[in-house]
């Protein structure tokens, strides 16, 4: 921000009006979260395939990758969102998790 003070008058002109001018853009891209699943043994493969479907918007075949994904490496993606988004998402997972008494975990980390 600059304050620009009248300029080229003659001198003792100045009456002291001033223009706040904004230089910086006032607009900042927020940050983004990936959403994990964890694996373990007892979580039912159909159940997280269902999970990655409900509240991931994955159809058939691309939460059946997903979900293979994280059986075979401990760890997998399931989508990249802003932090509520983020949170929101593991919550639901979380609690759907427990309603099934699945010890499925879902967390996120800032990308
Ligand atoms: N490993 C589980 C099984 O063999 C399946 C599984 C996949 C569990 C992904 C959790 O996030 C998970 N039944």
């Amino acid at each position: 921000m600059r304050s620009q003070a009248g300029k080229s008058k003659e001198p003792g002109t100045d009456r002291g009006t001033s223009v706040i001018t904004r230089t910086k853009p006032q607009t900042k891209k927020p940050s983004l979260y990936r959403v994990l699943l964890l694996n373990d043994d007892y979580t039912p493969m159909e159940f997280v395939i269902h999970v990655l479907e409900r509240f991931f918007q994955k159809d058939h075949d691309s939460a059946t990758r997903v979900m293979l994904h994280v059986h075979n490496h401990g760890v997998g993606e399931c989508g990249v969102y802003t932090y509520e988004v983020a949170e929101t998402k593991v919550t639901q997972v979380m609690d759907f998790a427990r309603q099934h008494q699945h010890p499925l975990q879902c967390v996120m980390e800032k990308n």
